[in-house]
């Protein structure tokens, strides 16, 4: 009698995970990563690093195919620049440097950019909704690395990323933002490399250079990253 009852309460776990747990996991399992849309890279806010095309009607393009995948069930998150005034990429931090040079440190080339999404000061907000992310992830808070990917910076440090990934078992990622030749491009190799099926929308990204551009684009292609022209469906 024991048994009878032990092996119906078992049966009756396993229905539970079969009709719930399941179909919630495969519903969940794809990501979004909005890479970077924060003030200081728009002309929309005159960013001091604003990228070309990146007016209002670029961030509600973008705000518009966060919230489309939200109640398709997506899970979105956001990186956010989020730099120390001293930090190591800002040319004003080099004695006789300027804007857009490029320098070796530690090994390390190192573009050297304007000032840009300081802690705590208005352009370093991210420009969407915060309600349409799961999470937003910092990157490029210690000083002495740059951080281009949302995964892991310069120095090899990782961000919560990829554990916050895994624990919505998300194995298959969006990835938009600002900017392609950067952060997006970075993000996306790492996410590639780390095992994720990745895809990027050409038409929800914006690059700092035409020519660097184009190139971040082949690499990822070559890398097995997907990319596609605009949102589909
Ligand atoms: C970025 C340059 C410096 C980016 C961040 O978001 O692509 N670019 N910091
Ligand atoms: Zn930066």
């Amino acid at each position: 009698m024991g048994e009878v009852i032990l092996l119906v309460a078992l049966l009756v776990c396993a229905a539970h995970v079969l009709t719930f747990a399941a179909p919630r996991e495969t519903k969940r399992r794809i990501g979004v990563i909005v890479v970077d849309i924060q003030g200081d890279f728009t002309t929309a806010k005159a960013g001091s690093l604003a990228v070309e095309g990146t007016d209002q009607s670029f961030i509600d393009k973008a705000e518009k195919a966060a919230s489309s995948l939200m109640r398709k069930g997506y899970v979105i998150f956001a990186t956010q620049d989020w730099h120390p005034s001293d930090h190591i990429s800002f040319y004003t931090n080099h004695s006789g440097k300027n804007a857009f040079d490029v320098i070796r440190i530690n090994g390390r080339t190192q573009v050297l950019w304007p000032p840009h999404c300081v802690q705590n000061t208005e352009n370093a907000n991210v420009l969407l909704d915060r309600e349409l992310f799961q999470a937003i992830v910092k990157k490029g808070k210690d000083k002495r690395f740059d951080s281009y990917s949302g995964f892991k910076d310069d120095g090899g440090a990782t961000t919560e990323m990829d554990a916050l990934l895994k624990r919505h078992g998300i194995r298959e990622l969006i990835i938009y933002g600002i900017a392609t030749d950067y952060c997006v491009k970075a993000t996306a190799i790492d996410a590639a490399d780390a095992g994720y099926k990745v895809t990027v929308i050409e038409g929800l990204c914006r690059g700092v250079d035409p020519q660097t551009t184009a190139v971040a684009l082949q690499e990822m292609k070559e890398r097995g990253i997907n990319l596609e022209k605009e949102l589909r469906g």
